[in-house]
């Protein structure tokens, strides 16, 4: 070693590495195709002199990282019943790049006690949250959502039919799996060259695959008639004999779970008797024969009618009023 080169490594003062990203940070992680680059420096003493060095410039490009999330938007089991059901997901994109996913719509969960048939995927193309028919986009097979930039999310909507035959309480779920377009696969897992700008797309923590359920729980009313009929004949018996009145009892009791709606009773005046004016009652409160005053109305012509109108399950309501023989 020489004179002077002992004295340049004697006298280096500073090393300065210089760290530069041509894009801004996401905060999840540097973008995908963001170019890194480092140069070191180095300044000396030489003599009077300081001078400095500078190494090559090391240049890396950020890969692009595959990762997404499926949750389930739903607060919890939606109420279902034998038709249409929506189910709501939320798709977000935990990678540092651009990337589609393939969906694929599961409704025969272990576990279920009864499997919907799903009908259609849709997107939530209004951004409103809500599945508006004819508005937002239903993807059409292969099922993939548009491309969506590192940490966009997107509302998924999956429409199923429950199937008739189901009872109250029995529930369901329906699985919604997101997959990278790109790929899937063990983390790590490297796609080369299919990246951003070229760069390799590398598999993250979540395997590039996330699922989540949507539950529904069945919520039926269900509607029993119960009619019954008792007797008075001129006698103070239980005869039928003209003359005769006849109390009919028609007791509608709603059970199971929701409600019913535009609840209509109606019953037609036998052949043979005649209705008794001023007798139809409800749960024993008297109702006028016109119509249009108040819940019922009544004739010998048309029969009784009363409009119960929305019955929560677990109600019964009862229904009179008197014919007499002819
Ligand atoms: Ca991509
Ligand atoms: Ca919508
Ligand atoms: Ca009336």
């Amino acid at each position: 070693m020489d004179t002077q080169t002992l004295t340049k490594s004697l006298f280096v003062t500073s090393v300065v590495a210089v760290f530069t990203i041509s894009t801004p940070a996401l905060a999840d992680g540097v973008s995908a195709g963001t170019l890194i680059e480092n140069t070191a420096s180095a300044t000396y003493d030489d003599g009077d002199t300081t001078r400095t060095v500078d190494s090559n410039t090391v240049t890396v490009r950020v890969d692009e990282l595959l990762d997404v999330t499926t949750t389930s938007l739903d607060s919890g089991p939606i109420g279902a019943q034998p038709g249409e059901v929506v189910l709501t997901y939320e798709i977000t994109n935990k990678g540092n790049g651009p990337e589609a996913y393939l969906l694929t719509a599961n409704p025969t969960v272990a576990g279920n006690d009864f499997d919907t048939a799903i009908v259609a995927v849709a997107i939530d193309t209004n951004g409103n949250g809500t599945y508006d028919p004819g508005v937002d986009e239903i993807l059409t097979a292969p099922l993939i959502t548009p491309e969506l930039a590192a940490e966009e999310a997107i509302t998924v909507f999956v429409i199923a039919t429950v199937p008739d035959g189901v009872i109250d309480g029995q529930a369901s779920e329906v699985e919604l799996l997101a997959e990278a377009v790109t790929g899937t696969g063990a983390p790590g897992t490297t796609f080369a060259g299919q990246g951003v700008d070229g760069g390799d797309a590398i598999v993250g923590s979540t395997g590039a695959s996330a699922s989540a359920s949507g539950s529904m729980i069945v919520g039926i009313a269900t509607v029993d008639l119960d009619k019954s009929v008792s007797l008075l004949d001129p006698f103070g018996g239980t005869g039928a004999v003209p003359g005769t009145v006849a109390t009919f009892t028609i007791t509608a009791t709603v059970s199971g779970s929701g409600s019913v709606d535009n609840f209509v009773v109606t019953d037609a005046i036998p052949a043979g008797t005649t209705y008794a004016a001023g007798t139809l009652a409800l749960d024993g409160a008297g109702l006028t024969d016109a119509s249009g005053d108040d819940a019922g109305e009544a004739s010998d012509a048309d029969g009784i009618s009363v409009d119960l109108g929305t019955v929560a399950a677990g109600s019964v309501h009862e229904i009179t009023f008197d014919v007499t023989i002819d």
